[in-house]
This record gives C-alpha cells, sequence and structure tokens, in this order.
C-alpha cells in the first residue's frame, strides 16, 4: 500500500478544527486531528507545505519510521506546531493500518485491558451555588468523577466559567479577550467551594479542580494542603510546568494529587515529573503530543513511577482525538480516567464516531480503525472564524499566565 494524496481541512462546526485525510492506492483512507486552539492555520501551512509534500509514495503501514522521519529528520524538533502536524500524520496512519486489518484501533494497542473508561466532566457555576446545582446536574446524567470551577467573588470573569449561565467554551470568536486575574482572591475562595460540594455531596463523587497554571508552587502548595479535607481526585495544572522542578517544592507541603500536561508535547517535558513521581496524572494528548505513537510510550514509560494517564479532552480537541483517546486508554494498563467535554450538537455530524457515554464512562465502539468519518460536504458548510484563548493580567496591569 502507498500514500498517494493528502488533504488539509479546515472548518468550523461551532468552533475550529484542522483535520488531516490519508489517501492510499487501495482506497482505504486515514484520518488525523491536527488542531491547535487559536493557532490552527500555523498547523496547516506546516503540513500542507513541509510534511505532505515528504509522505506521497510512503508506505502507511511504516507508522514509527515515518514518525521518527519527521521528528528526528527534521532537525527541528518538539513545539506545538510540529508536533500537532506530526501527531496528525501518525493519527491517520494507525487509523489506516487498523482500517486494512479490520480491527478497532485498540486491538494493536494491545488489546483490552478494561470494560470501559470511566470519564470526568466539568460542571461550572457564576458563584458557589450554581456550581453545586450544575454538579447535581452532572451526577443525574451518570457522572462519578467532576471538575468543578467557579466564578471567584471580585474577580469579573473567571475561565472555565461559562458567562450568563452558558456552557463555556475553550477560545472566542474575534481577538484575545483581556481578562483580570487576582491570585489573592482566588486562593480564599476554592477551599470555600470544595467544602460545600463535600457538604452537599458527601463521599459520593470524585472531585477535581483545574488551577489553569495561575499559581506559583508555593500558592499552589498552599492552595493543595487547603483542599485536602476535601480529598481531590486531582488538583491540575497548579502552576505552569516549563520549571519540572518547581513541582517538588508543592510536593513537599501537599498530598493533594497533581495533573499536569493538556500543553506538554514531549516527553521530555515531563520526564522529570514522571521519574521523580511529582505528579499523579499526566495529561498530554494525543493531538499536541505527536500521535499515538509517542503517546503509547509516554504511557509505558509513566507506569513503573506509579504515574496514571488523564488524557485532556476539552471541545478545542476534535473528535478525531477523543477516539484515538479512547482507544489507547482501553488498551493500557495505567489508564487513569478520561476528560469529557461534550462538543457542540453541530460537531457530531460533521465527525460521526463510534465512540460512546454511557453512565460515566465511554467505549471506543468496535468500528474499525479510530471509528470517526468526516463529512467533508457537511464541513464546507462551516468556514473558518478565527478565535483565540483569552489573556490574562493582573490587577496591577502586568501580564500573567493564560
Ligand atoms: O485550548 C485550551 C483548553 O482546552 C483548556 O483551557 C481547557 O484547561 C482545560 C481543560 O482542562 O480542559
Ligand atoms: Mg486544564
Amino acid at each position: 500500500m502507498k500514500i498517494t494524496d493528502a488533504k488539509v481541512f479546515v472548518s468550523s462546526p461551532s468552533r475550529n478544527f484542522v483535520t488531516l485525510k490519508l489517501i492510499t492506492d487501495e482506497g482505504i483512507h486515514g484520518l488525523g486531528d491536527a488542531t491547535l486552539n487559536g493557532r490552527e492555520k500555523a498547523v496547516v501551512a506546516y503540513l500542507q507545505d513541509h510534511l505532505v509534500p515528504c509522505l506521497i509514495d510512503r508506505d502507511p503501514f511504516q507508522s514509527e519510521d515515518i514518525w521518527q522521519y519527521f521528528y528526528r529528520g527534521s532537525y527541528w524538533r518538539r513545539g506545538p506546531v510540529t508536533m500537532t502536524a506530526i501527531a496528525a500524520i501518525d493519527m491517520a496512519l494507525w487509523d489506516l493500518k487498523a482500517k486494512s486489518l479490520n480491527v478497532p484501533l485498540y486491538q494493536l494497542l494491545g488489546g483490552k485491558s478494561r470494560a470501559s473508561v470511566q470519564v470526568y466532566c466539568h460542571a461550572t457555576g457564576a458563584d458557589i451555588e450554581a456550581a453545586v446545582d450544575d454538579v447535581g446536574r452532572h451526577i443525574e446524567q451518570g457522572y462519578r468523577a467532576i471538575r468543578v470551577q467557579s466564578g471567584v467573588p471580585g474577580i469579573a470573569a473567571t475561565y472555565g466559567v461559562g458567562k450568563q449561565g452558558r456552557k463555556y467554551e475553550p477560545a472566542q470568536e474575534g481577538m484575545p479577550e483581556e481578562c483580570v486575574w487576582s491570585t489573592s482572591k482566588y486562593l480564599a475562595h476554592v477551599p470555600q467551594l470544595f467544602r460545600r460540594l463535600r457538604d452537599v455531596y458527601g463521599d459520593r463523587i470524585e472531585l477535581l479542580h483545574d488551577a489553569h497554571h495561575r499559581l506559583t508552587p508555593i500558592e499552589a502548595a498552599r492552595l493543595g494542603k487547603d483542599l485536602e479535607p476535601f480529598r481531590l481526585l486531582w488538583l491540575e495544572d497548579p502552576v505552569s510546568a516549563e520549571l519540572q522542578e518547581g513541582f517538588r517544592l508543592i510536593r513537599r507541603h501537599t498530598v493533594t494529587p497533581l495533573a499536569v500536561g493538556e500543553v506538554f508535547n514531549s516527553v521530555h517535558d515531563c520526564l522529570t515529573l514522571i521519574t521523580e513521581q511529582l505528579v499523579d496524572y499526566i495529561r498530554m494528548t494525543v493531538v499536541h503530543g505527536g500521535g499515538i505513537t509517542p503517546i503509547m510510550k509516554l504511557a509505558h514509560l509513566a507506569e513503573p513511577y506509579h504515574v496514571r494517564t488523564g488524557f485532556h479532552g476539552a471541545t478545542d480537541l476534535s473528535p478525531i482525538t477523543m477516539a484515538a483517546a479512547l482507544h489507547v486508554n482501553t488498551a493500557i494498563n495505567n489508564f487513569g480516567i478520561q476528560e469529557h467535554m461534550p462538543h457542540d450538537p453541530l460537531v457530531d455530524p460533521v465527525f460521526r464516531h463510534g465512540y460512546t457515554y454511557e453512565a460515566g464512562s465511554m467505549l471506543p465502539g468496535e468500528e474499525p480503525g479510530l471509528g470517526v468519518e468526516y463529512d467533508e460536504a457537511l464541513a464546507a458548510q462551516y468556514p473558518y472564524r478565527p478565535a483565540y484563548l483569552p489573556v490574562n493580567r493582573r490587577e496591577d496591569g502586568t501580564l500573567w499566565n493564560w
């Protein structure tokens, strides 16, 4: 079998997605997600101008060699644009291989290690009581693990909390919104939120919280300590993790489990974190971490260090990434939990998929390959619209972590 053509699609059914389709001389095609929130067109150019021409006539079964060719062969390694482009190719190759062998992808990754994949959802509210109510609604939908974010008194807009009761979307059309952040107000508020949640729901559910990289290590240590009585499943992204050693300080002070990695794109971003057991869950995704090939290696590396997976699964990852994550989660031993932020209803008809949700868990489905089909004609009805994540400033105007 040979790759004869590759197409890159950009469409915006409710939000922007970049999709790669690899076509072969045997009529089988493979799909990959190439979406990098707010930087979509950079990946399109990288794929179209630099990678796709090197793919023509290659054997799509050689997924390891092709991955190494693009990673090692380019001289310029790593970075989100590069690794998202390589990931799209890698996903499409695995999809192609599994389709041509007529098996669901998880069979090629080790087969079934579990009956289903437990997921966590997002509950939010403008204030504590609204968040408590939203948790109740998600419990009724069957979720047993819930990430909770609420508005913080004195901060006008809190990332991760929808405006006017709407669901939040991790990008807004037009130029980036500028928000104001106060660490002291946030640190005083979050323990109150979780105290109230445990008062109302007891130990019936797992609770998670995302600090969105906004703290310094000592502030994160304080928050982790303050949240200990409420037994979180994890505290996510407590600090921006370019300085992996910063987690040593957090770890020294708290037993609240830590999760990190949704912005990582290489094993090198988390080698210290894993080998020193500084985190409990690693969140690097298939789409931003270079594809299924390196994510499988990362999971295997993390296993002896007692680090489990908790892959990023927000709406800016297309259903192709969700499918890939579910196949990986089904096969690996050290799966922890999978994020599930359901897409807008416009998305699923464009990306028809075999994966399903039921009672707090998901299944990858039994269709050959990833089990996703892309409706090109429908997708063409939703042209690209520039949209960005917000930018964050401290109260004194200093630019702060996203
Ligand atoms: O593109 C960034 C979003 O996906 C991210 O902000 C969402 O933090 C997030 C999460 O945990 O889903
Ligand atoms: Mg997050």
